[in-house]
């Protein structure tokens, strides 16, 4: 069992520099006993592990003489924590695009595809670049409302940068694709590529591992909410732990609303995160089954099949809760308590080496895979929701 622990020494940091990595080791530890097991598990649950000098000894003592390849994926990972001034030059769907490329990109999709691509405005970042900007989800296919219709959400978490390059792979593709461009023909789709702007933009620039977004807690001075704790669902305790509200963030309220007053279109959703390869569905804050279980580890498990077929890449799949660990307030539990009973979510590549700082070089592969699950979920949902129309 191997574990990558990154050690953040100390940053120390004028405000608004963006936060350095130079200092900063990331460990590849090998437990040899299972008290030591134990220890790095506790440790691997926390999302950040700062370690301060003095007790580096202590992972050191745990830590075995890394081969030549362990060594050279380390160092890579460790140039990934610097965070680069923005890169000069084109959007690319083989890169990490920043935030001005991706709202460029939104633009040219709507001239490229007048009649296919509109933007639809449903709120607006808090921060923004050069102050709060719009929120915009693309709508692709054509303009009548009654369609069928997939929600899908990318960027929920601001260092899970593999998720807003699928969001805008995904856009691309409808044109690429001959089973997109066929399942197009019959039905719509809804992409928000960032859900979370001011936390990517974040993340691009001052701090690689932000998660949430920027905005000031209530009652607190600490900067941001976790946007996937903050929907209407399961709210009764947390209320008194995290001092915040349900929908308390203008992302989640300008999403929720969207869904909203998309219900009657809106037959199936999936928002997507990075890491660890599962393929997830309801619920997340009860160990309890969701009504059409059966039905969601069929459509998992072909889609995680399907993925597979490309690369060979393993996915679990099955509830949140079990899979990956119970939390309330997540997006996919609140759209299927809504009626939405085809919620996924995908936690993408990879597992364990990269984990969020996967390279570009993977992008394309995990892109394409991605694709397959995917495609097979909007085909079930267009032939599930057809057979039930027609059998009224
Ligand atoms: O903690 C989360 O919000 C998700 N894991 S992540 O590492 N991407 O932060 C898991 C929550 C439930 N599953 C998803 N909605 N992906
Ligand atoms: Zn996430």
């Amino acid at each position: 069992m191997k574990f990558i622990l990154h050690v953040v020494l100390i940053a120390t940091t004028l405000a608004i520099a963006p936060v350095r990595f130079d200092r900063d080791k990331v460990l590849r530890v090998k437990p040899q006993d299972e008290k030591q097991a134990n220890i790095l598990k506790d440790l691997a649950n926390t999302n950040e592990v700062k370690v301060f000098r003095r007790m580096l000894n202590l992972f050191l003592l745990f830590s075995k003489s890394f081969t030549e390849k362990e060594s050279r994926a380390i160092q890579s990972i460790e140039k990934q924590f610097d965070v680069k001034e923005d890169i000069p030059g084109r959007h690319s769907h083989a890169k990490y695009n920043d935030w001005d490329k991706i709202e460029a990109w939104t633009e040219k999709m709507m001239y490229k595809h007048p009649e296919m691509v509109f933007h639809i405005k449903i709120g607006s970042t808090v921060v923004g670049h050069r102050g709060a900007g719009p929120l915009y989800v693309l709508k692709i296919g054509k303009k009548d409302e009654r369609r069928k219709a997939i929600f899908m959400d990318c960027g929920i978490h601001a260092r899970e940068w593999v998720s807003p390059a699928f969001c805008q792979w995904f856009a691309y593709q409808l044109w690429k694709n001959k089973i997109m461009t066929k399942l197009l023909d019959q039905m719509n789709f809804y992409v928000l590529p960032v859900f979370n702007v001011d936390g990517y933009i974040w993340s691009r620039t001052q701090y690689r591992m932000w998660r949430k977004n920027h905005s000031k807690t209530r009652n607190s001075n600490c900067i941001g909410t976790d946007l996937n704790r903050n929907f209407n669902v399961s709210w009764n305790d947390c209320d008194l732990i995290h001092h915040i509200f349900c929908k308390s963030e203008k992302e989640t309220k300008a999403v929720a609303d969207f869904i909203q007053s998309h219900l009657k279109s809106i037959k199936a959703s999936s928002t997507f995160h990075s890491c660890s390869q599962m393929l997830l569905f309801p619920y997340g804050f009860t160990s309890q089954l969701p009504p059409n279980y059966e039905d969601l580890v069929k459509v998992a498990k072909i889609g995680t099949d399907a993925l597979s077929t490309r690369y060979e890449t393993h996915y679990i799949y099955g509830p949140t809760a079990s899979v990956i660990y119970p939390a309330s307030g997540i997006s996919l539990d609140w759209a299927y308590n809504l009626g939405i009973k085809h919620t996924f979510s995908f936690e993408l590549r990879d597992r364990g080496k990269f984990n969020f700082l996967l390279p570009e070089s993977q992008l394309k592969s995990t892109c394409k895979e991605t694709m397959l699950a995917v495609k097979f979920i909007a085909k079930y949902t267009l032939n599930f929701h057809t057979s039930v129309t027609e059998h009224l």
